[in-house]
């Protein structure tokens, strides 16, 4: 019997194809070329050829977070590489699972410094879930395998391959085999929560008289938002969402008290400095949301549940710990209140929710006077126009928050944005991958003049694989976010945070093919927005001039509580 044999190269290309990869985002060097040879002589799946190495991480990033299917990478070794530590940071911060294939100089050259030569496992070690360094054509497929599984499983995240060039090339062949159900002996996450600790968490909730559900972006990886939503209901419980949880429950749903944490509503962080018992599904306690840990909700019973047992106890200690995939122990928890004596206390509750009612009246919205337009208000046109049921990518800034707090979101994976990291520079990028995903929906990128500069060059990707993506810029010609800062607490110095030279961002979209509009009055911006959404099958870049005064309420006042707040200019809740 003859067997076929492969090359290296053909290898990653039948493993991708094996894998049922539709997508991969690169740019091709050295050290890959004979996998781009490989790439050019299979249909199986598309290679979108990006301008920079970091944008091929985040478009994969945007793909996965809108699909939850792994997003993966091809770059050459050296700067190819090293240009994609920003994006696999990012993925890591956020668990998002992505593979990331670099190239590397022959195997009998690492080490001497050879042209190209970046140790990318070592640079990447403390950013990824896990690498490999392969070292033959025969051990490629199945370690492709491995990453896949290793990125998706448990708690998810960015895995590194390190492919030497020499293993890659024609006389370097193996025959073809892989195990797609893999099975590690080393690694196996818990899934199920422990039955004593369900049972444990159900008596600490019947108990409970101001109970909160604080949940996060595990909810979202795991695709648990129906189940998250069964359990609000049966509990009648309030409910806030991380920045990277928005989504995961109904943002117009009764119970839904918003956003918590640095720039979370009046009503999630009280709701949650008051609670008695604090329920935490897929949510880490970041220092974004507890503000000070010292003075981080000091009466709470705090149940948490994550799949990752580090990230439990890691800031806030934990009275009851779960571990498991939040899905599965939600599941949990609704089987335990049917099967127990679990009765809901409605006299609690009626009181507990006419306090958060309260909270909620306080709500100190923007004002639009004047003729400059409120950032905010550009969302909520936004919101209106696209039905509330846009993909809505975000850079990092003012406008993210804007973005957070105006668009409800009715689902999960709507929502997309650099939560853990705070990239500028991911949202165009993450929309194109998004756009990739669901040609048919509208994508937004919305973005400040700070952050789209980061990552412009990619409207030439755009045009070329026809990403009609809208980028709406809330341009408020500065970097907004770092003069909230300086104007709250530099005593209005405002080092560096004005750029004294904007593109004309008309133009410039016009020069990569696209269509660029410019807003700069009240009156014309519902018009041209939705202007904007209507042409089909064209980039359209919409300059939105914002008043560049405005500032992101509420803001929690640093080293305070979670509910130590700022609700406006000089304003404390
Ligand atoms: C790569 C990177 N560099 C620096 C920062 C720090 N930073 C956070 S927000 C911000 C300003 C963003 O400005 P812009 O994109 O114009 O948005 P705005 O805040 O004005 O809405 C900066 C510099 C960052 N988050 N990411």
């Amino acid at each position: 019997m003859t067997t076929e044999l492969f090359t290296g190269a053909e290898l990653v290309v039948k493993a991708l194809a094996a894998l049922e990869v539709k997508y991969i985002f690169g740019y091709p060097g050295g050290t890959v070329l004979d996998i781009y040879d490989a790439i050019f002589q299979q249909d199986e799946f598309e290679h979108i050829l990006v301008r920079h190495e970091q944008a091929a991480t985040h478009m994969a990033d945007g793909f996965t977070r809108s699909t939850g299917e792994v997003g993966v990478v091809l770059a050459t070794s050296g700067p190819g590489a090293t240009n994609c530590i920003t994006g696999i940071a990012t993925a890591y911060m956020d668990s998002i699972p992505m593979v990331i294939l670099s190239g590397q100089v022959p195997t009998g050259l690492i080490g001497d410094d050879a042209f190209q030569e970046t140790d990318i496992v070592g640079c990447s070690r403390p950013i990824v879930k896990h690498s490999f360094n392969c070292r033959s054509a025969e051990d490629i497929p199945n370690t492709i395998a491995k990453a896949f599984y290793i990125a998706k499983t448990g708690r998810p995240g960015p895995v590194v391959i390190e492919l030497p060039k020499d293993i890659l090339m024609p006389d370097s062949t193996a025959e073809f085999h892989i195990n797609t159900q893999v099975k590690m002996r080393s690694y196996n996450p818990n899934v199920k929560g422990h039955p004593k600790q369900i049972k444990k968490a159900v008596k600490t909730i019947a108990a409970a008289k101001k109970l909160v559900v604080y949940s996060g972006g595990g909810i979202i990886l795991a695709n648990a938002s129906e189940l998250l939503t069964e359990l609000v209901e049966t509990l009648n419980a309030p409910i806030t969402n991380t920045l990277m949880g928005l989504g995961g429950i109904s943002g117009v749903h009764d119970n839904f008290i918003g956003m918590l944490g640095m720039h979370g509503s009046i009503e999630a962080n009280k709701t949650m400095a008051n609670a008695d018992v604090i329920l935490a599904l897929g949510a880490r306690f970041d220092d974004r949301v507890t503000n000070n840990v010292k003075k981080f909700c000091p009466d709470a019973t705090i149940i948490h549940v994550d799949i990752d047992p580090t990230s439990i106890s890691k800031t806030i200690n934990a009275h009851v710990p779960v571990v498991g995939l939040v899905d599965v122990v939600i599941r949990q928890l609704l089987d335990e209140i049917k099967a127990s004596d679990y009765q809901r206390n409605e006299e609690a509750l009626s009181s507990w929710w006419q306090q958060i009612n309260g909270w909620r009246a306080e709500r100190v919205n923007y004002v639009q006077e004047g003729d400059k337009i409120k950032p905010q208000r550009v969302i909520e046109s936004m919101y209106n126009i696209t039905k509330g049921e846009a993909y809505v990518c975000s850079d990092v800034g003012q406008h993210q928050m804007f973005a957070a707090q105006y668009y409800p979101f009715a689902k999960p994976r709507q929502w997309i944005n650099s939560g853990g990291l705070g990239t500028m520079g991911f949202g165009l990028p993450a929309a194109m991958g998004a756009k990739l995903a669901h040609p048919n929906s509208h994508v937004i990128c919305v973005t400040g003049d700070g952050s789209i500069q980061m990552n412009i060059q990619e409207l030439s990707t755009c045009l070329q694989y026809n990403l009609s993506v809208v980028i709406v810029s809330l341009n408020n010609r500065s970097l907004g976010m770092v003069r909230q800062w300086q104007d709250m607490v530099y005593g209005g110095r405002h080092s560096s945070s004005y750029m004294e030279s904007l593109p004309d961002f008309v133009k410039l979209a016009e020069s990569y093919g696209h269509v660029g509009m410019q807003i700069n009055h009240l009156d014309e911006l519902d018009e041209k927005l939705e202007q904007a959404f209507l042409i089909k099958n064209r980039l359209v870049f919409v300059d939105v001039l914002v008043d560049e005064k405005e500032h992101v309420y509420p803001m929690q006042i640093r080293t305070g509580a979670i509910d130590d707040m700022w609700i406006k200019k000089g304003v404390k809740a």
